[in-house]
């Protein structure tokens, strides 16, 4: 039976959530317009006033906000609550550019750890879970929203942070761990180091794991679901709209509900800014209603993926978001052809590799150039040179076939590429440097 954290509001008619959604735009926008001078500004410049904000379907007369905006107002430019009633900032891991800083009242994050709430219970989670966090704790949303949903819903829950994994394995297997929180690529790690360290699935009591903060396929997820012995659970968020919690997966894994009471999603052309109808790919957008120290008004999140509002199995009548194919700044050209990592990895794991590769993408003589490092499996690791090469050549041709470029591939040793911890580095693009 499909458990809950908030029935009514994640089992809500269509109705009673815009009448619900239409409320509180129009205190938001005002809450807004009142103390963010610099989104006044925005509304200003665009000669939109609170008063024409009436309901939800006046929301594409707002300004959109970007990473741009974040990054112009930094620190305490967006910031709509005085200091005094903030007690928390948490940051992105971004490594380009200044950093985003998100402000928290203590409203705000109860709200953030409820929506984690809602994630670990249609995971299956219940109080009689023990529940291993492994996201990063510390200014990443990862690990401070994971376990403040943890402790909502009643679960021991084990604070253990990233890295360590003999003894992320050690403290899993002594306590028991019922549920995983982590990024799938530290997931898949945890479950090499599972199978290295010789324990099998019988050996852990995990359950369901929930792994987001980085795109993954389908692919990836049966390969996890399959070395953990677990139902794996996709979870979304980012840090400008409070972290992990915005959207959650159900049993029905066909993509994740949207906590409609706080975020507004839109999906727009990422090109000409124009609201696209629902089932048409384009970069998603929300609008955070209840946030109170920094609600964000039409933020545009560069994740690409598609709205749903088909009737879902589980009962609840959130909308749907597909996975995020990408994001609008993730995606390459390569030789004019658009290419997402993910695509290269659905190949490579469904030709039975491991999820371990890294993609280099550099330009010589004026000519794109696209290398793919990917370990052998231990049964190829003592075949003679011809055979690797071979196993290139078909391994070129899948991808090739994917994605109409020819890749070089590079076959190379078990283990010999850097396992991730928490969010995996997969790409690097040497053209950046040239230009
Ligand atoms: O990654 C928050 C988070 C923590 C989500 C733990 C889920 C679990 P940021 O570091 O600000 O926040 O990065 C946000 O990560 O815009 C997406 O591009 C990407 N992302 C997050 N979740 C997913 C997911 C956290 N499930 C950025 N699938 C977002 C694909 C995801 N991409």
């Amino acid at each position: 039976m499909e458990r809950y954290w908030n029935q009514e509001i994640e089992t809500m008619s269509r109705e009673d959530m815009k009448k619900l959604q239409d409320e509180r735009i129009v205190e938001q926008v005002k809450h807004v317009y009142e103390n963010v001078e610099y989104y006044r500004n925005l509304m200003d410049e665009k000669g939109v006033k609170p008063e024409d904000i009436k309901s939800t379907d006046d929301l594409h007369k707002l300004p959109f906000l970007t990473k741009s905006d974040l990054r112009d107002a930094y620190p305490y430019g967006l910031l709509a609550k005085p200091l005094s009633e903030c007690v928390r900032i948490q940051s992105t891991s971004g490594t380009t550019g200044k950093r985003v800083v998100a402000f928290y009242t203590q409203n705000d994050i109860d709200l953030w750890e409820d929506c984690c709430a809602r994630a670990i219970t249609a995971a299956g989670g219940t109080n009689e879970d023990v529940c291993q966090v492994c996201y990063g704790y510390g200014l990443f949303t990862g690990g401070p929203g994971l376990n403040g949903g943890s402790h909502k819903v009643g679960c021991l829950t084990l604070p253990m942070s990233s890295g360590n994994t003999e003894r992320q394995i050690t403290f899993m297997r002594d306590l028991g761990a019922t549920i995983l929180c982590c990024t799938p690529s530290y997931a898949a790690y945890i479950g090499e180091t599972l199978h290295d360290m010789g324990y099998t699935t019988d050996d852990i009591k995990l359950k369901a794991g929930i792994f987001g903060a980085e795109p993954w396929t389908e692919e990836m997820r049966r390969s996890i679901e399959k070395s953990l012995g677990i139902k794996a659970y996709d979870i979304y968020g980012l840090t400008e709209t409070s972290g992990p919690g915005v959207s959650f997966e159900c049993s029905e894994q066909t993509g994740m509900h949207i906590n409609e009471d706080h975020f507004i999603p839109e999906i727009i052309n990422p090109e000409t800014g124009e609201v696209l109808p629902e089932g048409e790919v384009g970069e998603l957008v929300f609008t955070s209603i209840t946030k109170e120290a920094f609600p964000l008004l039409r933020y545009r999140t560069r994740d690409l993926c598609v709205l749903s509002r088909k009737k879902c199995s589980c009962g609840r009548t959130l909308i749907k978001m597909s996975k995020p194919m990408g994001r609008s700044d993730d995606m390459l050209i390569i030789r004019g052809v658009n290419v997402f990592p993910s695509q290269i990895e659905t190949v490579l794991i469904e030709q039975g590799y491991s999820p371990n590769y890294l993609i280099e993408v550099d330009r010589v003589n004026n000519t794109d150039t696209l290398d793919i490092s990917v370990e052998m499996n231990p049964t190829q690791a003592d075949s003679a040179g011809e055979d690797i090469q071979m196993y290139e050549k078909t391994l070129a041709l899948a991808i090739k076939t994917m994605l109409g470029i020819n890749p070089k591939v590079h076959l190379v040793s078990p283990k010999s590429i850097t396992r991730s911890e928490g969010k995996a580095v997969r790409v690097i693009d040497r053209r950046k440097l040239h230009d």
